[in-house]
């Protein structure tokens, strides 16, 4: 990391150590990556990895497991101790700031597994490519988060009647080096973060929150896309008017308002902020390209997510959609948590198959088998994920 060759070229000096007390410095990416074993690295600066599906098993995904997504550089300090969230904004009545401890102490605690997934998931199989971070299908997880709701904290500063949304600031520094630049600032509508899930969190999977996943205080605001779940969370704003922050507008996290022909050129008027994410599912056993056997059952095994909605039905085919069966689908352990879907099939001969798998929503909606509505930065593609098996005697 740049930041990790400054200060061992300023540690030649031997004199800023001492002037600048202890070094408060992030993790070297090999670092932060050992406590990510058999995540895909996508880039470097900033540091990004996705998690093969077959690793997803787990109903509460470990932290081990948890894809990474950064916009920019980690914070340089992250101490639980002395971090402090400011509340403000304009329809913000009574601004005010809050240590961990005061928001553990003042407001009740608590938790739920809450799905976080990329708004860009899935982006390699855009055609034309959309530029960006090429995620296939492992920028999703459902880990336990633990916290205060963010609607607690909301009221206690109140509201005032022309609030319209609430945005997030944070402390990660942005790839130019410029100090004064925000690498991402985004928000949710007053109704989605007045959400009894909405959290603003302290502990992941029962743990203090690690540094690559916003230590030591972030928001988790499930079903939406992951970059409204602001890290290394420093101020909240209550705004009068939707937020204008890093990220929100041009073609970030927005999509054509209407759908558009693969290429189009799409004028900023066009687009419209993703709000709910599309419903969508992961075969998490069998891993791809694992040999079985022809005749024998053969068990399947995923999730299913529906952004803010429950998945209705979970149906599955061996024979590339030419029938579908109806696998059997658990009950999320709470809302904004993927739910678990078993099946079971049998190969009739030897040799190359695919299983596919494919969740509707509560509406109605089905997934769809190829890639949905091109747009420019490739977001929300929730095509089936499909799997290749090959049967032997
Ligand atoms: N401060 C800050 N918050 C952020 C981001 C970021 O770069 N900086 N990335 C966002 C995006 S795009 C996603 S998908 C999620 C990823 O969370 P994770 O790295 O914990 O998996 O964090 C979101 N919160
Ligand atoms: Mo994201």
């Amino acid at each position: 990391m740049l930041n990790r060759r400054r200060w061992l070229a300023g540690s030649g000096a031997g004199v800023l150590g001492l002037a600048m007390g202890p070094p408060l410095l992030a993790a070297s990416n090999d670092a932060l990556m050992a406590a990510k074993p058999g995540l895909r690295q996508l880039n470097e600066r900033p540091l990004n990895a996705e998690t093969p599906a077959h690793l997803l098993a787990d109903a509460t995904t470990p932290t081990e497991r948890l894809f990474v997504r950064n916009n920019g550089l980690l914070p340089s300090a992250m101490d639980a101790q002395t971090w402090q969230l400011s509340v403000a904004g304009e329809s913000c009545i009574r601004p005010a700031s809050f240590t961990i401890d005061e928001l553990k102490t003042r407001f009740e605690q608590v938790s739920y597994d809450l799905q976080l997934e990329c708004g860009g998931n899935g982006r390699a199989e855009f055609r034309p490519r959309a530029s960006g971070n090429q995620w296939t299908t492992g920028a999703i997880g459902c880990p336990r988060w633990r916290g205060v709701r963010l609607r607690d904290v909301l009221d206690y500063c109140g509201v005032a009647s022309d609030a319209v949304f609430v945005a997030y600031e944070a402390s990660d520094r942005h790839l130019s080096g410029d100090p004064s630049k925000q690498v991402i600032s985004r928000g949710v509508p007053l109704s989605k973060a007045l959400e009894a899930e909405s959290l603003i969190a302290f502990e992941l999977n029962g743990e203090p929150i690690p540094e690559l996943h916003g230590a030591p205080l972030r928001l988790v605001v499930g079903g939406w896309p992951g970059s409204v779940s602001g890290k290394w969370l420093t101020r909240l704003l209550v705004r009068n008017r939707v937020h204008d922050g890093p990220k929100m507008l041009g073609n970030s996290y927005r999509v054509p308002c209407e759908p558009v022909a693969p290429g189009a050129d799409v004028p900023p008027g066009s687009m419209c902020i993703i709000e709910s994410m599309p419903v969508k599912s992961l075969i998490t056993s069998p891993a791809s390209g694992v040999v079985v056997r022809a005749g024998k059952p053969l068990e399947l095994s995923g999730h299913a997510w529906a952004g803010d909605l429950a998945v209705a039905s979970m149906a599955i085919s061996a024979d590339f959609g030419q029938t579908w069966q109806s696998a059997e689908l658990a009950q999320p352990r709470n809302r904004l948590a993927w739910q678990q879907w078993q099946g079971r099939v049998t190969l009739p001969t030897t040799g190359y198959f695919e299983i596919w798998a494919r969740a509707t929503d509560s509406l109605g909606r089905s997934q769809p088998m190829l890639v949905p509505g091109w747009n420019p930065k490739g977001y929300l593609n929730n095509a089936c994920h499909r799997v290749a098996v090959q049967a032997v005697a």
